[in-house]
C-alpha cells in the first residue's frame, strides 16, 4: 500500500480491482460499484478526526479513479458522492457520505429506468435493432418497449476482444428477445435488416462526439451510409464535464493478451518475445457527432450537438479532480 492509499479499506482496494480486471465493467455499473465502495469506505473507517476521515475517503476515491480512464461514469459518482460528505464529527461524515452514495445509487436506478422509458418510444412493434458491447443504458430501452407490449428483435454483435456480445445476448435472451449473433465484421451485411443501431457510451464530449467501445465508430459509420438510424442511450453521468474547457477523453489501451494469447504470438511470430510484432488494443473509439441520430438521456432526446446545454445546466462551469473541493 503507497502512501496514496493510506487507510484505504480492503473493499475499495477489490472494487477497484474488480473494475480495472473488468469483472465489474460498463459505465454505469463502474460508477454504481464506485458509489457503493465509497459507502463502505465510509462505514469501516477507523479515523480518528474529521480530517483524517476526508483525506481517507480522497484516497479512496483516487483509488478507484485510476482504474480505468474512459468512463466518465466513475469520476462523476466519485464526485457526487464526496461533495455531499459534510459534517462536524466522524459519525456525521459517516452518516452523510453513506446517505450521498445511496442516493447515488438510487438516481442511477431511477435515471436508467427513465431513459429507458423514452429511448423506447424511438422502438416501434416488429422493430430490428442492431446492438454492440453490452450497455444496461441501451438495453434498457429494449426492455421497456417490451414493457409497453412491443415486440423486438436483435442483432448483437459479439464485439471483439472480450465479446461483451454475448452478456447481450444472455439478458436478451431473458427477456425472449430472438437474437441473431453475428461476428463483428458482419455487421454492414446485416444492416440491411436492421431499422436501428442501438448502443451506449462511457462518455459524451461536449461537441457531441460519443466515446463507446471499440467498433462503435465503424459501425455508425456503416449504419449513415445504409440509413440506418444510431441511436445512443446514454444516462447524464456519462456526460464530460472536462470536454466543456477542452480536454479530451482519455482512450483506454488494454492487455495485449486480450487479443493474442502467448502460444498465438509464437505461432505468428515464431518467437514469443520477438519485438517486430506489436499488438494495439485500444478499449474505445470515438464516433462524431454527425453520425449519431439521437443521444437518449433521462433528461429527453437531443441531438448531439445541443447536448452541451444539458452538460452546462447540469455541470456548470468547471470540475478538477473528483477529491477537490
Ligand atoms: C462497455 C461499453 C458500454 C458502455 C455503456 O465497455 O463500452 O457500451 O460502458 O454501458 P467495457 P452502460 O466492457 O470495456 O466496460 O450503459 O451499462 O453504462
Amino acid at each position: 500500500m503507497t502512501d496514496d492509499h493510506a487507510g484505504v479499506v480492503p473493499a475499495v482496494e477489490s472494487t477497484a480491482a474488480d473494475i480495472a480486471e473488468m469483472r465489474v465493467r460498463g459505465a454505469a455499473t463502474i460508477a454504481d460499484a464506485a458509489a457503493e465502495a465509497l459507502a463502505a469506505q465510509a462505514r469501516r473507517s477507523e479515523a480518528s478526526s474529521p480530517e483524517a476521515f476526508r483525506e481517507e475517503l480522497r484516497a479512496a476515491a483516487r483509488t478507484l479513479y485510476e482504474t480505468r480512464p474512459t468512463a466518465v461514469s466513475l469520476p462523476n459518482a466519485l464526485r457526487y458522492v464526496l461533495r455531499g460528505m459534510e459534517g462536524a464529527s466522524v459519525a456525521e461524515l459517516q452518516a452523510s457520505t453513506i446517505a450521498r452514495a445511496e442516493e447515488f445509487q438510487r438516481d442511477l436506478r431511477q435515471a436508467q429506468s427513465r431513459l429507458g422509458e423514452i429511448g423506447a418510444n424511438r422502438l416501434r412493434d416488429g422493430d430490428v435493432v442492431m446492438t454492440h458491447c453490452h450497455s444496461t443504458d441501451a438495453l434498457a430501452c429494449i426492455e421497456a418497449a417490451i414493457a409497453d407490449g412491443k415486440s423486438i428483435e436483435a442483432i448483437v454483435k459479439e464485439t471483439r476482444p472480450r465479446k461483451q456480445g454475448h452478456i447481450a445476448a444472455r439478458e436478451l435472451r431473458e427477456w425472449g428477445v430472438p437474437v441473431t449473433m453475428i461476428v463483428d465484421n458482419a455487421a454492414r451485411r446485416y444492416l440491411d435488416r436492421a431499422d436501428h443501431v442501438l448502443v451506449g457510451a462511457d462518455s459524451i464530449a461536449a461537441d457531441g462526439s460519443v466515446v463507446n467501445k471499440i467498433g462503435t465508430s465503424g459501425l455508425a459509420v456503416s449504419a449513415r451510409e445504409r440509413g440506418v438510424p444510431v441511436m445512443v442511450a446514454a444516462q447524464t453521468i456519462k456526460l464530460h464535464p472536462d470536454t466543456m474547457t477542452g480536454h479530451t477523453v482519455e482512450i483506454e489501451m488494454r492487455e495485449e493478451s486480450e487479443v493474442l494469447t502467448d502460444a498465438e504470438r509464437a505461432e505468428i511470430a515464431g518467437d514469443a518475445t520477438d519485438e517486430g510484432l506489436r499488438v494495439e488494443n485500444p478499449a474505445f473509439d470515438v464516433t462524431p457527432p454527425r453520425h449519431v441520430d439521437a443521444i437518449v438521456t433521462e433528461r429527453g432526446q437531443f441531438p448531439p450537438e445541443s447536448i452541451v446545454v444539458l452538460m452546462r445546466e447540469l455541470f456548470g462551469g468547471s470540475t478538477g479532480e473528483p477529491w477537490e473541493p
